[in-house]
């Protein structure tokens, strides 16, 4: 393609929408009732529309961060659609401001936008524009803070769906309560699908050490973010006094926080949040951190794009998987046995159910 013919940016349109969730997902530290999101369109002069998408946590998030992710159009109106530049110019803009919190998330949304326009741009599926192949990734279900009968039942649905991986919340009063939850999955699941736990930050590293031994004899892949996320030193501390391996990562905002964590040894595993990591620039440059340390790395949410950016991450491990904003999109991740299968769709895989998209927008 001749370099006069790449796309320029025309236009980003934004929508606020609130998805409810079919059942609330607890954890130690907070319960998500529904989905409140940031939807992005980046629109070219080729024609050629691409789209991304943002979770908040919090309503109280929705509105700044769209506010702030429209504003960021008069500073990329009529640029070339180059994704990487454009993280860099940016970059060099929120300096001084810090490019955390709703920057971050307004940034994240910018970059999956312009990368699926990219795709698109190319006729190609996104892992392809990237250099690779899609690869069918190994899923893990979520399990909420929902006792010993409601984890024992949501693990057994996971698995006759044919999931190979489940992760359970925990941080109960007690760690006699942590053990009775993961007993009676294990029970349900058996011996050969694998179970992880997640503390949601919500031990200190003492609690944690004194825990997780104890959780050491129950086979677990990993126990997730026991104490505060960017506690480095508190987690390399839990990581050296237990057998179990520590994962760490959603709550990193670029990858930044995530050398500081590889610095400190925080964990054995890593799972950087394809949002707070910086989009898909960021997510880039995570597996190649991942892949320098040759430490296994897992997705967190946004199933669709963690399925293409997996497959071309070196050290993939598991993609976590989570139906949740499935109404919003023509074709949500197909899952096969518990595998995530990409098709040669172009794009990022995010493409709206425009009817929905109207009934969920606030
Ligand atoms: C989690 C975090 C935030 C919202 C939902 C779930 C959890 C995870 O920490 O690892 O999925
Ligand atoms: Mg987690």
């Amino acid at each position: 393609m001749a370099k006069q013919s790449v796309p320029t940016i025309q236009e980003i349109r934004v929508r606020t929408v609130r998805v409810p969730m079919t059942e609330p997902h607890r954890t130690a530290s907070g319960v998500v009732t529904e989905s409140p999101l940031v939807l992005t369109d980046v629109l070219t002069d080729s024609g050629v529309s691409g789209h991304g998408m943002v979770f908040t946590y919090t309503v109280a998030a929705l509105r700044p961060t769209a506010e702030f992710l429209r504003a960021l159009e008069a500073l990329v109106k009529g640029e070339v659609l180059a994704p990487v530049e454009i993280e860099q110019k940016l970059s060099r803009r929120f300096c001084l401001l810090g490019t955390q919190g709703l920057v971050g998330m307004a940034l994240a949304a910018l970059d999956m936008a312009l990368w699926d326009a990219l795709a698109r741009v190319h006729q190609l599926p996104l892992v392809r524009l990237l250099g690779g192949v899609p690869k069918p990734q190994r899923c893990y279900g979520a399990v909420g803070f929902d006792g010993v009968d409601g984890c024992a039942r949501t693990a057994e649905r996971w698995v006759k769906r044919g999931f190979t991986g489940i992760k359970a919340k925990i941080g109960y009063p007690t760690v006699q309560e942590d053990v009775a939850v993961v007993r009676a999955m294990r029970k349900v699941v058996g011996a050969d699908v694998h179970l992880m736990v997640d503390y949601n930050q919500s031990l200190t590293p003492t609690e944690a050490v004194e825990r997780v031994r104890i959780l050491d004899n129950e086979g677990l892949t990993w126990v997730e973010e026991p104490t505060r996320a960017h506690d480095f030193s508190g987690h390399a501390l839990i990581a050296r006094e237990v057998r179990t391996p520590i994962q760490c990562g959603e709550s990193w905002w670029g990858i930044l926080d995530m050398q500081h964590s590889l610095d400190a040894q925080a964990s054995d595993l890593v799972m950087p949040d394809v949002m707070k990591i910086g989009g898909v620039t960021g997510w880039l440059r995570a597996a190649a951190l991942a892949q320098a340390k040759n430490i296994p790395l897992s997705s967190h949410l946004w199933p669709e794009l963690s399925a293409h950016l997996l497959s071309c991450t070196p050290t993939a491990h598991w993609l976590e998987y989570a139906d949740w904003w499935n109404p919003l999109l023509a074709n949500p991740l197909r899952v096969e046995n518990g595998l995530a299968m990409l098709d040669e769709s172009i794009g990022s895989g995010v493409e709206w159910n425009e009817e929905a998209v109207r009934r969920f927008t606030v």
